[in-house]
């Protein structure tokens, strides 16, 4: 009987134990479906992933909207596409997203998508990139870079680099020139600042000039080729409109066995400021490179953060940025840099 009396109290302790258990985890799941419910929600379109300077914007964004900051973010990578982007974006839509962030592989072509969000009332957020629509009002706000003062840093060293002799005479400058993906804002701007010079300088020519879509592998192949189609020594800029691009371009032309870079005559200018295209900066063997910052998930927080309050907002945003040369490089510096 004793026994008896023990194994119902152990049994009875037992299912106190997990009616406990079982309710306590109910408030718990409650909670958390709450919390969830509660969370801003933000799609966030990128082009792809081409670059590191591309992935570094995109953990800067995830890192910016975080569950603990109250929000939840739908990350879509466009696979170098804009329709991927396009169908992404009416995704969004659909799923009745808060808030939408586009970074535009190219500038036009979004008009009608953008109505689309408008019409659902949805925010968007243009960042990196710009696009160029008909109605200003299809989007609420822009942040990113000034693409052509990057490429005016980058013609003031060329100038700088290549003055006129004591006699007077200019020297003949010849640039291959590798663009980024056309009609992206990134390449319309740096380009752009190279096409202004030209016509300011009549020594400057451009002697090769191929898109390399701001990868490393489409660089290097183009600079290859291009070294069966003109001499080394008739180059005296190579003018990359990214970090992976100066990469490529220098990689084929190390395994041709040229040099480039300061005290050589290929001077060697890029864009973006990536680590691994500052520590090349810091050896030599680019001249100069031109800031872009990709830290951009701060600005767009603060932009997302106002018009939850409903406040206005700046229509553009341009990050501050720099340009670097060796000189003014160490390598605690560049450890010090995020991306
Ligand atoms: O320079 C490049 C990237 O749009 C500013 O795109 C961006 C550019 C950046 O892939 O590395």
């Amino acid at each position: 009987m004793f026994k008896y009396k023990k194994a119902l109290c152990i049994m009875l302790s037992l299912c106190m134990v997990w009616m406990a258990f079982a309710c306590g985890k109910d408030k718990t799941d409650d909670s958390q479906s709450k919390k969830t419910d509660d969370l801003i929600v933000i799609g966030f379109s990128q082009p792809g992933a081409e670059s590191a300077w591309r992935v570094a914007l995109t953990d800067s964004v995830k890192e910016s909207f975080t569950e603990e900051n109250g929000y939840k973010l739908i990350y879509k990578d466009g696979r170098s596409k804009q329709d991927n982007q396009i169908k992404d974006i009416r995704t969004f839509i659909q799923q009745g997203v808060d808030y939408i962030i586009l970074s535009p592989i190219v500038e036009t072509g979004w008009d009608t998508v953008l109505l689309e969000a408008k019409e659902a009332g949805i925010p968007v957020i243009i960042c990196d990139r710009n696009v160029v629509v008909n109605n200003q009002s299809l989007y609420t706000a822009y942040v990113g870079s000034n693409f052509l003062s990057e490429g005016e840093r980058a013609i003031e060293y060329i100038e700088n680099l290549y003055q006129p002799g004591d006699d007077g005479v200019e020297p003949e400058v010849n640039i291959v020139h590798i663009q980024g993906t056309i009609d992206s804002s990134a390449q319309i701007g740096r380009s752009k600042a190279l096409e202004r010079a030209l016509l300011e300088h009549d020594n400057w020519h451009i002697i090769a000039e191929e898109c390399g879509e701001f990868t490393k592998a489409r660089s290097k192949e183009i600079m290859k080729q291009t070294l069966t189609e003109v001499d080394s020594s008739e180059i005296n800029v190579l003018y990359c409109e990214n970090d992976e691009e100066a990469m490529g371009a220098i990689a084929a032309l190390n395994e041709a066995g040229i040099k480039c870079g300061v005290g050589t005559s290929i001077a060697v200018i890029s864009f973006d400021a990536t680590k691994s295209a500052l520590e090349l900066c810091m050896n030599g063997q680019i001249n100069m490179v031109a800031e872009c910052n990709p830290i951009q998930g701060p600005y767009l927080y603060d932009i997302i953060e106002a018009l939850n309050k409903g406040e206005n907002v700046s229509k553009i945003t341009y990050i501050d940025e720099t340009s670097f040369t060796g000189d003014s490089l160490t390598e605690d510096f560049i450890a010090s840099r995020k991306y």
